[in-house]
């Protein structure tokens, strides 16, 4: 098979990505490791930023999310069990969050692509790919070698001025491409470029050679437990709870469909948390109004996320570009990493139409560093908030204090609400 851009992962960033290059023109294949179903059994994320959606809308997707989201001005905090909300519309210039299912994003955007007729390779065994790391460009050694650490900005070299076909000169002389099994049977996709959006886990950044790439990481001593339940919410905000047994989030996907999530330490089993445990644990962290609105119900899912924040530097290692978790995670807290993954999809799908139509190499020459500035900001809110919220009780008792104080100061400072309330809607891209 030939294509232009070869989209390994379909997940929101693959199919994103594949949705608004189509929208341009540009012809994509995608390879996913997992079924469909498996694809939209995951439960993920549930908060959209005003930029996230406008993309979508780019996509030609957003109907769906515009009538059946949640448009959300505010949220609260609560801390020693009393709660405190964060006006989002009067903080952040009036600006606001859709709560929309991770899920829903994605089955909107493998329903407009199997409309379009446009081929994704689902239950792809075995991927691997070569041949993105062979090109030298105008400032010296690009690909894969000669980037460590800098964003890559020599990889396009024998990509200027050309399109379509063109792109093979690089010092291999070989095309990007993948190989795969799908249905028992080998397949070969070549491409000029190969976008990296298959996740933490995925074969693209394990592909890039190790001196080629910085890796930066923390991990946290704790994770998050979900719980998805037809249960109508506790309250119609999302409620982020500091408390001595943990900290816990009530947040829904609908006017009857509640997700919460509980702090608990790292390496906790699932098995171990019947239902009835946890809607006792999530009851005991909740304040008092919170709890007493609790309605419980069985689940519907139930899983463990471990915590960690991590980035891989640069982005693009000669014609291979990584968007979205393949690149970053943030903890969970801040409800950044689907929107993290979709500007990094904005910025690649510009970048691709401006080589292609405008033939162009600026925005790819510029990809990794225009995402690794926007990364780091979320990155940073998501620690912070993740730090703000969670109980250390590992650390020393110095460190709980300045925990309190922070808090304080966050909640009784309106300058410091407005620094929460710029970042939770999404800084500008
Ligand atoms: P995904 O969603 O992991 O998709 C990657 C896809 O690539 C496939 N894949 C492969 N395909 C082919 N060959 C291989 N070798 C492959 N290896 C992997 C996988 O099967 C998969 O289909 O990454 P993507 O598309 O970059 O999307 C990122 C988001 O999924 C992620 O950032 C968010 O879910 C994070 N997140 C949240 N983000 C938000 O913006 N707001 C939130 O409220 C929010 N809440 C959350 C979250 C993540 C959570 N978990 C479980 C980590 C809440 C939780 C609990
Ligand atoms: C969710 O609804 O899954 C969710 C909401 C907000 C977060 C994280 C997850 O910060």
């Amino acid at each position: 098979m030939r294509t232009q851009v070869l989209i390994v992962g379909a997940g929101p960033s693959g199919l994103l990505l594949g949705q608004l290059l189509h929208r341009h023109g540009i012809d994509t294949v995608i390879v996913e490791r997992q079924s469909g179903e498996h694809v939209l059994s995951r439960i993920r994320a549930g908060v959209l930023e005003q930029g996230t959606a406008d993309l979508m809308d780019e996509a030609g997707v957003g109907a769906r999310m515009h009538a059946e989201g949640l448009v959300h001005d505010g949220f609260a905090l609560t801390v020693d069990g009393v709660r405190h909300r964060v006006d989002l519309r009067a903080l952040a210039s009036g600006k606001t969050v859709l709560v929309y299912g991770q899920t829903e994003v994605t089955r909107d955007l493998m329903a407009a692509r199997a409309a379009e007729g446009l081929t994704t390779l689902y239950e792809a065994a075995d991927v691997r790919i070569e041949g993105f790391d062979g090109t030298v460009g105008p400032g010296g050694p690009g690909g894969a070698g000669g980037t460590g650490g800098t964003d890559g900005t020599g990889g396009t070299g024998g990509t200027s001025g050309t399109s379509g076909t063109s792109g093979t000169s690089g010092t291999s002389g070989r095309l990007p491409r993948a190989t795969c099994t799908v249905n028992g049977e080998a397949v070969e996709i070549q491409a000029d470029f190969i976008a990296g959006c298959d996740g933490f886990h995925g074969v693209c950044r394990a592909s890039v050679p190790a001196g080629a790439i910085s890796v930066f990481e923390k991990v946290y001593p704790f994770g998050w437990l979900g719980l998805l339940s037809d249960t109508p919410p506790v309250s119609h905000e999302l409620i982020y709870t500091r408390h001595a047994r943990g900290f816990s989030l009530c947040s829904m996907r609908s006017a009857t469909r509640s997700r919460y999530y509980l702090q608990v330490p790292a390496g906790e089993r699932v098995e171990d948390w019947s239902d009835a445990r946890f809607w006792d644990e999530l009851r005991a962290r909740l304040d008092p109004e919170a709890a007493a609105a609790l309605v419980t119900g069985p689940s519907l899912e139930k899983s463990i996320a471990p915590l960690r924040s991590f980035v891989a530097e640069p982005m693009r290692f000669g014609r291979l570009f990584l968007a979205g978790d393949a690149a970053h995670i943030v903890p969970p807290t801040g409800a950044k990493g689907l929107n993290l993954a979709a500007s990094d999809v904005r910025y690649l799908s510009q970048a691709f139409i401006e080589h292609y139509r405008e033939r162009s190499d600026a925005g790819l020459d510029h990809y990794s560093a225009r995402c690794l500035a926007r990364v780091w900001k979320a990155e940073r809110f998501s620690w912070w908030l993740t730090s703000l919220m969670h109980n250390f009780d590992q650390e020393p008792a110095f460190q709980a204090r300045l925990q309190a104080a922070e808090l304080d100061y966050v909640l009784g400072s309106d300058a410091a609400r407005r620094v929460l309330a710029e970042n939770y809607v999404g800084l500008p891209l």
